[in-house]
């Protein structure tokens, strides 16, 4: 798990894959040596943990260590100590897709199109990818990039969806050039309000007419110096699986603003209309509801920025540790808007707080790296919490936030468990 290079013996991931999804619950259930007990509840396209981790690793190309949803679509999550790294190595970072990715083969960056247009765009012009890489700035910056349903799995009630844990982000650093700059060469009227995209990603259904995902943001995000259409990734090729060879990056918003597989963005006099732009679908309610109801769709508002938010990456949750002796602990902090000013840990379930040593981001957007040193008092179980605090004065709450239809914007403070011996 921990060797870098993907290892040519193994069994090929795709043809396993495919296997794999098309095992009938009888079989899954002979794969296991038990029955599914509630196979029929169980997620089309879910492929049992214990098949996916089991003594043949389950590998997605380019991917290390990665734990699987489901791989139709494709959607798998980071463990917190594999986000350890200051800038997250590409075969760490998390994948979540809505619909099926373009074939590899068809994703060549020297034949790479992106039509700029919609009905307030001036000029509508569709770049190659060289005259975009020749005719802009390039700038890198390092970015969090995470799922606004990061977190789900704790909601109660359940919400339908992906259950994330802690695993739907990550922060690498992404070179391209600015959306400003381009929607400035092409020229926006007055009337614009907001940008969508499209990528070269299929529907599900398999249906040409339908998008997996079309969303996007409003011109003022649009226009921020952050806001980019990048081409690499920690100085390389984006992955396939995160967009290459072109996609969108918005700095502090939700994954899902990122437009994967880039080939078109639209200049809208209107709130961006796209497939999960709608609806429930990344969308919070305007007031608090109470757990379980599900306000009407027209009471619910577009999900901007991401919330104040932090991981423990080190050390590895589960671990035994000698009574007395010095812990490192550590970690990353975010927040959709400003910076993190606070970052604490506890040890005895949030009743007293230790201030941990916090790093400035690397630019606006990059998370914050934060280190401690703990000590635990006696023999036994404890926990370590971590809570940051934002340049807003918000703080990660100790229970759920705002529950929510879709269980969106989770933020709970981040736990690990720890034995003292
Ligand atoms: N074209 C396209 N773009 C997309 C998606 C997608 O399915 N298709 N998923 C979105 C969502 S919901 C998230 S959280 C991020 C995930 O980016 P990653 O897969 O590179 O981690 O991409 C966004 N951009
Ligand atoms: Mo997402």
């Amino acid at each position: 798990m921990m060797n870098s290079d993907a290892q040519p013996s193994q069994p090929d991931p795709v043809s396993r894959r495919s296997f794999l999804s098309r095992l009938s619950l009888a079989s899954m259930s002979a794969a296991l040596g038990a029955e599914i007990v509630f196979g029929d509840k169980m997620p089309a396209g879910l492929i049992p943990t214990a098949l996916a981790q089991g003594s043949e690793p389950f590998t997605i190309p380019g991917k290390e260590g990665l734990s699987l949803f489901t791989d139709r679509p494709l959607v798998a999550e980071t463990p917190a100590h594999l986000l350890d790294d200051e800038i997250t190595p590409a075969k760490h970072l998390f994948i979540r897709n809505n619909g099926l990715p373009p074939a590899a083969e068809t994703l060549d960056p020297e034949k790479w199109t992106l039509e700029i247009a919609g009905e307030s765009c001036e000029k509508p012009v569709t770049f190659t990818l060289k005259e975009l890489k020749e005719k802009f700035e390039h700038h890198t910056l390092q970015m969090v990039l995470e799922c606004a349903g990061n977190g789900r799995s704790e909601f109660n009630p359940p919400a339908t969806g992906t259950q994330w844990t802690t695993g739907g982000v990550g922060c690498p650093t992404w070179t391209g050039v600015r959306l400003k700059d381009v929607l400035k060469h092409v020229g926006i009227k007055p009337d614009a309000v907001y940008i969508g995209y499209y990528g070269a990603d299929f529907h599900l259904s398999g249906n040409p007419e339908k998008s997996a995902i079309s969303r996007g943001a409003p011109i003022a995000k649009a226009m921020e110096d952050e806001t980019l259409i990048a081409f690499a990734m920690n100085g390389e090729d984006i992955p396939y699986q995160n967009g290459h060879p072109l996609r969108l990056m918005f700095g502090g918003w939700a994954g899902s603003t990122c437009g994967k597989w880039l080939k078109r963005i639209l200049v809208r006099d209107r709130e961006h209309d796209g497939e999960k732009m709608t609806g429930h679908s990344y969308r919070m309610p305007r007031y608090p509801v109470a757990p379980g109801t599900k306000p009407p769709a027209e009471d619910m508002e577009v999900i901007a920025a991401m919330p104040v938010k932090s991981l423990i990456t080190f050390p590895i949750s589960g671990i035994t540790h000698p009574v007395g002796e010095a812990l490192t602990v550590r970690g990353h902090a975010w927040t959709g808007e400003g910076d993190i000013r606070e970052m604490h840990v506890s040890v005895d379930f949030g009743i007293t707080w230790q201030k941990a040593d916090l790093r400035p981001a690397a630019n606006r957007y990059a998370w914050q790296h934060w280190t401690t040193a703990l000590k635990l008092p006696k023999k036994g179980y404890y926990e370590i919490w971590a809570r940051a605090q934002d340049s807003q004065g918000r703080s990660q709450p100790m229970v759920l936030p705002g529950w929510n239809p879709q269980g969106y914007l989770n933020n709970t403070c981040h736990r690990i468990a720890i034995q003292a011996v």
